[in-house]
């Protein structure tokens, strides 16, 4: 295994408690991460001794607050290979991060004629604002099939560049149901060649693998701090110029630089786009999640997923009639969604937590690809860093007891 597991759960202080008097066995990382110790403590610090609003007071707790809200910040660009701290634009999660795009560069620069371009597996975060922003202009929305393997059928994608009228491609970097981590550096090159804007969800991405925004290819990348250890903070990363053109998306102190009666005038990148107080403590927190991977290794993460996920897949060929959405280990980041035709996936997730075995069962938010699948629903494992191959032998066990207790006889 690439990762100590033991030391990093150890850091962990929810994996001290029993559900259903079991141990706890975590598999819903990517609805939201678990917190490590220095996580907790980095917050507790600002709160208990540094702690007063940001970018206003002129008095030594108001400077330590802003120098650890700014410190983050840097943190955060430096993870991601950002090219300047002021692309960092911290918002509430990642849904936000889209919401703002959709509303700000969305309302600039599609009109009606004009093609916005996602995928059949997006969540929904990445795809109703833009099926809206769609609506409110008269624009079309092109989806890329995603094939019977659960990957992007591209040879569809230079179709629905050809005309010039696709103004955005928003792509996710690896999908919530699939697992499949995308080539979203081919379709940003394909994209770009077309004249289109990338958009790139990497809210399952960032806390997994290694991206590096300046070879990925995206003019905007969005992703959630409270998957990767972080508490609950969304980034949107976008290039300086494209920020620089686009108007504020919210209204009020901290994003303008001077305001008169009529008119106003806005504040420098990264402010324009954090209106109001920002979650102060929440982007220190999400800084200390960054150091917390860091030390871990964004790659190590990845190799240890991938050896787990293989480890599943062949592990859970072994249950009766259980059906895994999505590509092979070697496509795949650390989700596997699967469904049993005699079990709704409710039930399933229901029974595995009487063990203490806690999956994610429904949509996941991404009603489309299920509706592709012909499936109303899914049951899913997503696995972290603190997840080990102990892990997915309890997930199987339990889930052996789901066959003996709704499987046909
Ligand atoms: N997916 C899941 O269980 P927020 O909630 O805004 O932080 O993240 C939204 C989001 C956007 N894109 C992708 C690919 C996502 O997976 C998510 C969140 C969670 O799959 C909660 S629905």
């Amino acid at each position: 295994m690439p990762l100590d597991v033991p030391a990093i759960r150890a850091q962990f202080p929810i994996f001290k408690r029993q559900i259903n008097g079991n141990r706890l066995v975590f598999l819903d990382s990517a609805a939201s991460s678990q917190k490590p110790q220095p996580v907790i403590d980095a917050m507790v610090q600002l709160w208990s001794s540094s702690y007063a609003n940001v970018h206003r007071g002129l008095y030594s707790l108001a400077e330590e607050a802003t120098e650890a809200y700014e410190g983050a910040r840097v943190k955060i660009a430096n993870f991601i290979n950002a090219a300047d701290p002021a692309e960092i634009i911290n918002v509430r999660n990642a849904t936000e991060g889209i919401n703002l795009l959709a509303y700000t560069w969305g309302e600039q620069n599609v009109q009606a004629g004009d093609r916005i371009v996602i995928t059949e597996l997006e969540h929904h975060a990445n795809l109703v604002p833009w099926q809206q922003l769609a609506k409110r202009k008269g624009a079309d929305l092109a989806y890329i099939p995603v094939t019977d393997e659960g990957l992007l059928d591209m040879e569809v994608l230079p179709q629905l560049l050809e005309d010039g009228r696709t103004k955005v491609v928003a792509c996710s970097v690896v999908s919530n149901v699939l697992g499949t981590v995308l080539p979203v550096t081919k379709v940003a090159e394909m994209a770009h060649a077309a004249g289109a804007t990338v958009v790139m969800d990497a809210a399952q991405a960032v806390p997994h693998l290694s991206v590096d925004v300046q070879t990925l290819g995206a003019d905007f990348l969005v992703f959630s701090g409270h998957k990767m250890c972080g508490p609950g903070v969304g980034v949107l990363w976008g290039r300086r110029r494209l920020l620089e053109a686009m108007p504020p998306f919210l209204f009020g102190g901290d994003m303008i630089l001077t305001v008169k009666r009529q008119e106003s005038k806005w504040n420098e990148l990264p402010h324009k786009f954090e209106a109001g107080t920002p979650p102060i403590a929440e982007v220190v927190g999400l800084g200390a999640a960054v150091d917390f991977l860091t030390e871990i290794g964004m790659d190590a993460i990845h190799e240890h997923e991938q050896e787990i996920v293989a480890y599943a897949l062949e592990r859970l060929s072994e249950v009766p009639g259980l059906k895994v959405l999505g590509p092979g280990p070697a496509l795949r980041g650390g989700v596997i969604s699967f469904w049993m035709d005699d079990a709704h996936p409710h039930d399933i997730a229901a029974i595995l937590n009487e063990d203490g075995v806690c999956i994610r069962a429904g949509h996941h938010c991404a009603q489309p690809l299920h509706d592709r699948f012909c499936i109303p629903a899914s049951a899913r494992a997503s696995f972290y860093i603190y997840n080990d191959k102990d892990d997915v032998d309890a997930l199987v066990a339990a889930l052996h007891k789901v066959v003996r207790l709704l499987g046909r006889r």
